[in-house]
């Protein structure tokens, strides 16, 4: 009990929920627009426990051979050694002898977070999109802590559009978190069509797993040492959205050395 006391103090909270909003909707018809043979589909508003909870929907249409399907999926787990995000949607229409078959999702979800301190985070990332599919997810500093201060650029963007060719990607993003209000953005859709070679299917898919390091681990790797002074002394200089920018002024100079060497060992 004492060593799991110790731990939570040493790390901290992390990031922790203000507040969350969102909508999920998934569609699927077959058969004439106008007269449809089988519709099903559902729009549900999100809040903030729903999202940390984990929500999820999806509707099916079978008619004979053909078949439409969309599913859904979204959740933020919010822990004080880390974070993880992750959207898990997509569908297929396939037609028989119905006519039109068509199946789409939309998941939007906003989550407002708090940073009592300031913090560095790593954070291992996939997307997948294909057929005709989208994912966009981005995190953002909101303010101070008391509502003051104005919003900035995003420090993490992942996001891909596909349009019959998939793409398929993956990082490690290190950056920092300073203290203030954040909010992290998760968005997906896809229409699949059974009659159009290349949308058959559709697929959007984001996971990511977010580790909290020291402030001055430069690259991440859970370890305060020579190769993030290395790593710093390249980037020395003028440099925007650097790793090595420990303080996320802008610039890669002496007070970043100073945050690394204050960490050293650790
Ligand atoms: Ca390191
Ligand atoms: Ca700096």
């Amino acid at each position: 009990m004492f060593a799991s006391l110790f731990m939570a103090m040493v790390l901290g909270s992390g990031l922790t929920e203000l507040d969350g909003q969102g909508s999920m909707y998934v569609f699927t018809t077959m058969g004439p627009w106008t007269d449809p043979v089988c519709r099903e589909y559902e729009t549900t508003s999100l809040d903030l426990q729903d999202l940390l909870d984990g929500a999820q929907d999806q509707k099916v249409c079978q008619v004979g051979t053909a078949w439409a399907q969309a599913h859904a999926e979204t959740r933020v787990e919010l822990k004080p050694e880390g974070f993880m995000a992750m959207i898990d949607a997509g569908g297929e229409a396939i037609d028989g002898d119905v006519g039109d078959v068509f199946s789409r999702h939309d998941v939007l979800a906003t989550l407002e977070l708090a940073a009592e301190e300031d913090l560095r985070v790593r954070v291992d990332w996939s997307v997948l999109a294909s057929g005709l599919a989208s994912i966009h997810v981005e995190l953002l500093r909101l303010g101070n802590l008391d509502g003051s201060g104005s919003s900035s650029p995003p420090v993490m963007i992942h996001s891909a559009s596909a349009y019959i060719e998939p793409i398929q990607m993956q990082g490690v993003d290190v950056f920092p978190i300073s203290q203030g209000r954040w909010r992290m953005r998760l968005i997906s859709t896809h229409q699949a069509m059974g009659s159009e070679e290349g949308f058959v299917t559709g697929e959007a898919q984001y996971a990511q797993v977010s580790t909290y390091v020291s402030i001055g681990d430069v690259d991440g790797d859970g370890a305060v040492d020579i190769q993030d002074v290395l790593a710093l002394l390249d980037q020395f200089g003028a440099c925007e959205s650097c790793q090595a920018d420990l303080d996320d002024n802008g610039e890669v100079e002496i007070t970043d050395l100073l945050l690394l060497l204050a960490e050293w060992g650790t």
